[in-house]
């Protein structure tokens, strides 16, 4: 039997293997993420924080768009046969300055375990057809047509991935027709695309090009994760990679390392066939896929986030002309942003796991608050990795690639989506990833208390 935590692995594996192949640059920018990362742990040591080495050289991420409620409820089946769960929900069509039209949420491992054993996640968006500032009545119903005649997820593969989730795995046989088939789904689409359909979606949005102007799904990035993203970019660059022009989130500066830096280098060229208005089909290329990097660091709380978010706004709002946003950036999170974990964790800013560093021995009792715990040398906290994305950064790796801004009635009201719809959506709980990272805060500190006799 090959369980949900080796299927993910081998799925994850698997979609790396194929990605490289469809976008070689992906095997540079994977190939320099290894060097950087074994210079770093050289450097350094191995008692990396943020999760062990062999965690960080497997971890990745991928990106897939879906076109309707139908196929994210398909490839949700197929994404809890690798045990990977619905967690948070990110509407990117406000985000974002261009024409953006998808809601999305992400499929990770929610367990700690399974995270350390393989972290796979898959950011996944869905397009609103029905919101009306992006397709008028007319667009919207050829889009419907269009999208409903097409199968991205054929029968059989749903089956298996419906008997993983009974069974906690399957067969070494089945696992490996299973993987086949759902790594196929992934691939690009060799079917001719109708340029004039194609074209048309374009000229509102490019993202709705690529979800509703071909026939199946794809990768649209994958992301490996690196200890020093300022480093990685500098390498990539000097190999002559064209890189977008910015790291996304939080700048380098010495404080902690928090939430999530990414960047990505540009989508490159890749042929495509097309049908064109005569009827022809010939090839032409098509501008989309790209390789992604991102560099992880400790969860934020609540408060922690809002700390963020009123940073980066902060950071926009005193960007001199000419400046870099890197610049911009340090200067805010240097006047605002704790400087040490500790202080993180002292203002409850941050997400951390506590442990017992020494036990109370005679009279001594140790004090009730965390803050006091950690001063006094009672426990110890280590960060708690941000598992998730920033709808910011999103955008930002959406519209960084686009050629064109597309078009959007703001005039109109958009429709209405919230993480409920998506639950509903997919008939299964979406998380929220701030209750996740509690959790697991909460349970070490009940063991803690036990420990010190605190309870
Ligand atoms: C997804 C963009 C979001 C990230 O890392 O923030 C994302 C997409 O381009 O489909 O992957
Ligand atoms: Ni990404």
């Amino acid at each position: 039997m090959i369980d949900t935590t080796e299927l993910r692995a081998r799925f994850a594996g698997g979609l790396s293997h194929m990605y490289g192949l469809e976008v070689p640059a992906y095997r540079t920018l994977v190939e320099v993420s290894t060097e950087v990362n074994n210079d770093v742990v050289a450097a350094r040591g191995t008692s990396l924080r943020f999760g062990g080495i062999e965690r960080v050289t497997a971890e990745r991420h991928g990106a897939i768009r879906v076109g309707t409620p139908r196929e994210l409820r398909q490839v949700s089946r197929i994404f809890a046969a690798f045990g990977m769960r619905a967690v948070g929900f990110y509407d990117l069509r406000d985000a974002s300055t261009s024409a953006v039209p998808v809601v999305s949420t992400a499929f990770r491992p929610i367990d700690g375990g399974e995270l350390e054993r393989n972290p796979f996640r898959v950011f996944t968006s869905m397009l609103t057809v029905d919101d009306p500032r992006f397709f008028d009545p007319e667009l919207q119903r050829r889009l419907d047509s269009f999208l409903s005649s097409r199968v991205l997820f054929g029968p059989e593969l749903l089956d298996l991935a419906d008997q993983a989730v009974d069974a906690g795995g399957l067969p070494e046989d089945a696992a490996d027709r299973f993987l086949r088939l759902a790594i196929g789904a992934f691939e690009v689409s060799t079917a001719p695309t109708d340029r004039a359909w194609y074209t048309e979606l374009e000229k509102v949005s490019a993202v709705a090009a690529d979800i509703g102007g071909v026939a199946k799904t794809h990768i649209n990035h994958l992301t490996p994760r690196v200890l020093d993203i300022d480093e990685l970019y500098r390498r990539m660059t000097d190999r002559g990679i064209t890189m977008i022009d910015q790291i996304q989130g939080p700048p380098r500066w010495d404080g902690p390392d928090v939430l999530l830096r990414q960047t990505s280098f540009r989508a490159l060229a890749e042929p495509r066939v097309f049908r064109e208005a005569d009827g022809s089909v010939g090839t032409g290329t098509l501008r989309v896929r790209f390789g992604e990097v991102e560099a992880r660091g400790v969860a934020l709380s609540r408060a922690g986030r809002e700390l963020y978010d009123e940073t980066i706004v902060a950071a926009d709002a005193g960007r001199q002309p000419g400046e870099s946003w890197q610049d911009a950036a340090h200067r805010a999170w240097a006047g605002r942003f704790p400087r040490t974990e500790a202080e993180l964790a002292r203002k409850d800013l941050a997400h951390f796991t506590y442990s017992v560093a020494r036990k109370p021995d005679g009279g001594t009792r140790p004090p009730a608050t965390v803050g006091e715990l950690l001063e006094q040398g009672w426990i110890t906290a280590e960060p708690i990795v941000y598992e998730d994305f920033l709808p910011r950064s999103a955008a930002g790796i959406f519209q960084s690639n686009l050629s064109d801004d597309g078009t959007k009635n703001s005039a109109v009201a958009g429709t209405h989506y919230d993480l409920d719809w998506i639950a509903g959506c997919i008939g299964a709980t979406v998380h929220d990833p701030h209750d996740l990272y509690q959790a697991q805060s909460d349970e070490s500190l009940a063991a803690v208390r036990a420990g010190l006799g605190l309870t």
